[in-house]
């Protein structure tokens, strides 16, 4: 007998990046909240994670790991959190990324201290939603934060870099990402996440889980909040016995 934990990543998973939940999408995730043991994993910290999805939701899921695992909240109450700085030989290094990269927009906030981690952003986390989706298009087409991503974990060995969401990469101590918490797992799960490819900030997770040799659980790799409620309903309907 078990019961399953579901476990969803928020950012292109839950909502679209940065931006707030749909609400119907919202309303039907709070009743699934309600009767199953839910888990929120993000790299964001919690006021943005609850400016988006809301505090009602926020404080109903069994658990909200914040800042790529590094804080732990239960019920809205801070449970645990990493203390970590950004070594300064880093900091020059993403300084000069700044200089050098050909992107020709600043905005603002481009390297943000969070607990146990740091988010490094060329175009600046002040940017307007058009400016964010203007970097994102062309970071698709230059795949620069996949490159910086690589770079700084060939130059400092204890370091790792991912891409999370549209215009950032997180950055932090080498194990101290998402897989954290397969860890703390204590029954079967499923897991949703929109960035589960090798160099995504989903990924440590299900390679925490392989290296545990865990079984019987389910990875979905999403492509945003719409694939996350089809595959929820087409759940509730199986456990429900309609198919
Ligand atoms: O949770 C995914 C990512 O969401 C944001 O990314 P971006 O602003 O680049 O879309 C950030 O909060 C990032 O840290 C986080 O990993």
């Amino acid at each position: 007998f078990f019961i399953m934990i579901y476990i969803f990543d928020i950012d292109g998973t839950l909502t679209p990046s940065r931006n707030k939940m749909d609400e119907n999408f919202h309303d039907f995730f709070m009743q699934f909240v309600k009767i199953h043991r839910v888990w929120l994993i993000s790299g964001s910290d919690h006021t943005k994670t609850i400016e988006q999805i809301g505090v009602d939701l926020w404080t109903n899921v069994e658990k909200a790991y914040q800042c790529s695992g590094n804080q732990l909240f239960q019920r809205g109450s801070l449970i645990r959190t990493t203390d970590w700085e950004l070594p300064i030989a880093t900091k020059w290094c993403l300084e000069k990324f700044l200089e050098q990269s050909k992107y020709p927009h600043r905005y603002g906030n481009h390297i943000e201290t969070r607990p146990g981690m740091v988010n490094f952003s060329i175009v600046g986390r002040q940017c307007t939603q058009e400016q964010r989706e203007e970097y994102f298009k062309w970071d698709n087409e230059h795949k620069e934060r996949f490159k910086f991503t690589k770079e700084l974990k060939e130059r400092y060995k204890g370091l790792d870099a991912v891409v999370g969401g549209e215009i950032s990469i997180d950055i932090y101590p080498r194990g101290k990402d998402k897989g954290q918490i397969i860890d703390e797992i204590d029954d079967k799960f499923m897991f949703f996440g929109d960035k589960l490819s090798l160099g995504g900030n989903d990924y440590p997770i299900k390679h925490a889980s392989q290296l545990k040799q865990l079984k019987g659980n389910e990875f979905f790799h999403v492509r945003g909040w719409k694939d996350t409620r089809n595959i929820l309903t087409s759940i509730i309907q199986t456990n429900a016995g309609v198919v």
